[in-house]
């Protein structure tokens, strides 16, 4: 008896120890300067993410945290009270750090850089600092989206012009999810974990290590109000769903929640591009492809219909992108629909041609 219970508390003591920084060296198996760095850039978005979480705690109480700043920011949205405390507390957690010298942000029309770390800092974090803000005044659930990749070069003229490389450049990348509990979800290459914020230590602490998406699930996540925007192939993927049976409409308006259910439950979260806007709505470089990064590392898929998101290089920083991302037999599906509209719209136009 005194052995089980020895065994229990030493569990229940290690695990409240298994703190997100530890679990990066556990990880990387090595305690370099380059483990060091990645251990400690990872706990400071972890204190980002704490901070986020208490002002979201508290944020019906205070005045002046919620509802519009009257601004519009680079992507042409009306700019929440919450994105523009969330993008200065990540930029705040990263002063005196030593350890990156660049950020770039959805709220940030250039990278901002942190010129005290840039001699030493050779990190660059982007990143969404509240993702589904319109969830914001209603006490909904929120994400903070993030990646690392490495500065490559000196850029001189500050144009941040080595982050326009594919995805497969990230180094690291995850989430936040501020729910009914603040988690935070994150790979570095090696699979895929969780954690969730222990308020009463003040810590993450680890919750799931080795996370694998199931290969199918019945959830799709979509804004079907923007089914007279979509191309047909779409709309022949959703009238396929309404009549299978053994399907369930999930979509909560924040990508992050949504991405973390079908992590977690399996199936599909797609963003097709629209008639208003045929790139697509959700950024590449600090929305889709960290999110494709996890997923991937989950065993999962992430396509803009045609190519695989993480292959895509952007042109641009604040690049927007179709995305369908989730269980690989259900982002093939998707797909297939694409790609079957794709063969019937040429074989209607070579047949035309012949016919000429
Ligand atoms: P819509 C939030 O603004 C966001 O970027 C994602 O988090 C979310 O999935 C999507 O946009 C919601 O967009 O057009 O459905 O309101």
């Amino acid at each position: 008896m005194v052995n089980a219970e020895t065994n229990a508390q030493e569990y229940a003591l290690d695990r409240d120890c298994t703190t997100l920084s530890r679990h990066v060296l556990q990880q990387l198996q090595n305690f370099s300067a380059e483990a060091q760095d990645l251990s400690a850039l990872m706990n400071r978005i972890a204190l980002a993410g704490k901070i986020i979480a208490r002002r979201l705690s508290r944020a019906g109480l205070m005045e002046g945290v919620l509802g519009f700043t009257g601004d519009i920011n680079v992507q042409g949205e009306s700019v929440k009270k919450m994105d523009v405390y969330a993008n200065d507390v990540f930029i705040s957690v990263f002063k005196q750090s030593g350890l990156v010298c660049r950020l770039a942000s959805e709220e940030m029309e250039k990278p901002y850089y942190i010129p005290e770390n840039c001699p030493i800092g050779r990190y660059t974090l982007l990143y969404d600092p509240i993702d589904g803000s319109s969830n914001t005044d209603i006490n909904l659930n929120l994400g903070s989206i993030f990646a690392i990749r490495q500065q490559e070069g000196q850029d001189a003229d500050g144009t941040a012009s080595d982050l326009l490389q594919d995805g497969r450049k990230q180094i690291a990348a995850g989430y936040i999810l501020y729910g009914p509990s603040t988690m935070l979800v994150y790979s570095i290459g090696k699979g895929v974990h969780s954690f969730t914020l222990d308020p009463s230590l003040g810590e993450f602490i680890l919750s799931d290590e080795n996370i694998q998406i199931p290969n199918h699930g019945s959830i799709y996540s979509v804004n079907e109000g923007n089914f007279w925007q979509w191309d047909e192939s779409i709309r022949e993927y959703i009238r396929y769903v309404h009549r299978t049976e053994g399907y369930t409409a999930r979509y909560g308006g924040a990508m992050v929640g949504d991405v973390h259910r079908i992590l977690v439950q399996g199936g599909v979260f797609l963003y097709p591009g629209t008639v208003k806007q045929p790139e697509g709505k959700l950024r590449l470089l600090y929305e889709s492809a960290p999110l494709a990064f996890l997923i991937e590392q989950a065993g999962g898929r992430s396509s803009t219909g045609t190519q695989e998101i993480l292959d895509v290089i952007p042109e641009k920083l604040h690049q927007r992108t179709p995305l369908i991302i989730g269980s690989k037999d259900d982002v093939s599906l998707v797909e297939s629909f694409i790609h079957q509209q794709t063969q019937s719209e040429k074989s209607i136009m070579e047949r035309s041609r012949v016919l000429q």
